[in-house]
């Protein structure tokens, strides 16, 4: 059963729904940068107005009051508060994020707060590089420690980076982010980058002794073999140790799996992990009080040569069955799971694959778990003024079951938190791939805010903690 003070939730990031992107004293991030590149997002989408949630705060989170919401988790924008990255803080940035956390309060939401959501202020781009280069981590941890002082006293909910693995992949490997590069070695050097910045930001957080509770989330894919050969069932062991363990291990042990981190040196494209790195990595893999996760969806892996299929750009249109396989030669490939259903955007909808995913996460770190993002990306409509996203109930309740089925198995779970509350900018997607319980009309100057019949549903689950869809 979950627990009287589960932590019902919505998660959203600063890019995504503030816009403002250039309004009170606010700095320039390699977003605000990114998106003005023809052809790098969908049909030219941007944050610059996205739901205008800067303007639109109050309005918001009295809806998330009346859906019940225990929690809300957002991100800070780094060049609100610093806009140049480092240096004289912004107190309209400051005043903007009180503003929030005390909305939040009143309604006796529980703030969680996300130090750094993708992005960067792009002065430390240009300056050396962002993530390649270890000059993040002191940046980044000034930058946390005035979060700290200016919050603290009221956030109990800390996560320090979002999805690191997908950034680093999206931004180095497959050139999809910023700063759009296509280079292994430098991944997996951003990578621990991050790993790094995660262990200062948490070390700081325990040795200035604020009470709340820290950690980071990590994108996690549970895996299955393709089929019952010795070499698909090779893949998948592949898979955990170069992509799921791998990139937990690093922020939860302080040290990779030792099969892939081989691999990875044999191929030349290990990070530099120096004996300092590795004794603050396990000390701060101690402190960290939780792990974050987010789960969309789990992987089938197959084997894949090593003149074999790598990796390629995703869906971003919602033209259902347009995605092509993908995968590391040597290692494994990503293949369609025929037992299971797929949305538009081409991912795989395995609510099985988040109770597997608990459960070794839980066996392999012993932490509490936090649900820091799920949920579906559709087509809504609008009919008669209402949305009836019954597809999305039915995603919700299946995945927020499977959440059940682990608290029954031991899990520790502390949160969930569904993606997103009101319908925000996807990164790649635009405006057209809707997550929230709130419709926006984006067509429409005054982004009026609809409920769906989603909220509804959600709102039920709070009240009656959860006990609503496990009735039948
Ligand atoms: C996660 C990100 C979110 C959000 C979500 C949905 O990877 O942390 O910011 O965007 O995925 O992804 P998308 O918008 O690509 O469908």
């Amino acid at each position: 059963m979950f627990k009287s003070d589960f932590l019902w939730g919505s998660a959203s990031s600063s890019y995504q729904v503030e816009g403002a992107f250039n309004v009170d004293g606010k700095g320039v991030s390699i977003w605000d940068e990114w998106v003005r590149i023809p052809g790098k997002t969908f049909k030219g989408t941007n944050g610059d107005i996205a739901t205008d949630h800067y303007h639109r705060y109050k309005e918001d989170i009295a809806l998330m009051a009346e859906q019940g919401l225990k929690t809300y988790r957002f991100s800070l924008s780094w060049t609100r508060i610093l806009p140049q990255g480092h240096g004289k803080v912004n107190e309209k940035g400051i005043e903007f994020y009180n503003n929030i956390i005390n909305e939040c309060l009143k309604y006796g939401i529980e703030p969680m707060v996300t130090i750094y959501h993708w992005d960067l202020p792009k002065t430390l781009q240009d300056d050396y590089l962002g993530w390649e280069s270890r000059q993040i981590v002191e940046d980044f941890t000034n930058y946390a420690a005035i979060c700290f002082e200016r919050f603290a006293d009221r956030v109990n909910y800390w996560i320090v980076i979002n999805e690191p693995n997908i950034f680093t992949e999206l931004g180095y490997l497959l050139a999809m982010h910023p700063p759009g590069k296509t280079d292994m070695k430098l991944k997996f050097q951003a990578y621990h980058h991050t790993a790094l910045v995660h262990a200062s930001v948490v070390k700081l957080f325990k040795e200035k002794g604020y009470s709340g509770m820290i950690g980071s989330s990590i994108a996690y894919s549970n895996g299955y073999p393709a089929s019952d050969t010795l070499e698909d069932i090779e893949a998948c062991r592949r898979y955990y140790e170069t992509v799921s363990y791998y990139n937990m291990d690093i922020y939860s042990k302080g040290e990779y799996p030792e099969w892939g981190f081989n691999y990875l040196k044999e191929m030349g494209v290990a990070p530099e992990v120096t004996l300092e790195d590795t004794i603050l990595l396990k000390e701060a893999a101690k402190l960290s009080d939780f792990i974050g996760i987010n789960y969309y969806q789990s992987n089938t892996l197959a084997y894949n040569p090593v003149n074999g299929v790598g990796l390629t750009v995703f869906n971003t249109t919602g033209e259902k069955g347009s995605s092509k396989e993908s995968g590391i030669p040597g290692l494994f490939k990503m293949v369609r799971n025929p037992n299971l259903e797929y949305t538009d955007w081409d991912w795989v909808i395995d609510p099985q694959g988040l109770t597997q995913s608990l459960i070794e996460i839980t066996n392999r770190y012993q932490k509490p778990l936090i649900i820091s993002e799920n949920g579906l990306g559709a087509f809504d409509k609008v009919e008669d003024g209402r949305v009836h996203d019954d597809y999305r109930i039915d995603y919700l309740a299946k995945h927020i079951k499977a959440c059940h089925d682990a608290l029954e198995e031991g899990v520790n779970l502390l949160a969930y938190c569904a993606w997103s509350f009101t319908d925000i900018l996807s990164w790649l997607n635009g405006y057209q791939k809707r997550y929230g319980f709130v419709y926006i009309d984006f067509e429409d100057d005054n982004l009026p805010r609809l409920k769906k019949d989603s909220f509804l549903f959600y709102q039920e689950v709070i009240e009656t903690n959860g006990r609503s869809i496990l009735k039948d």
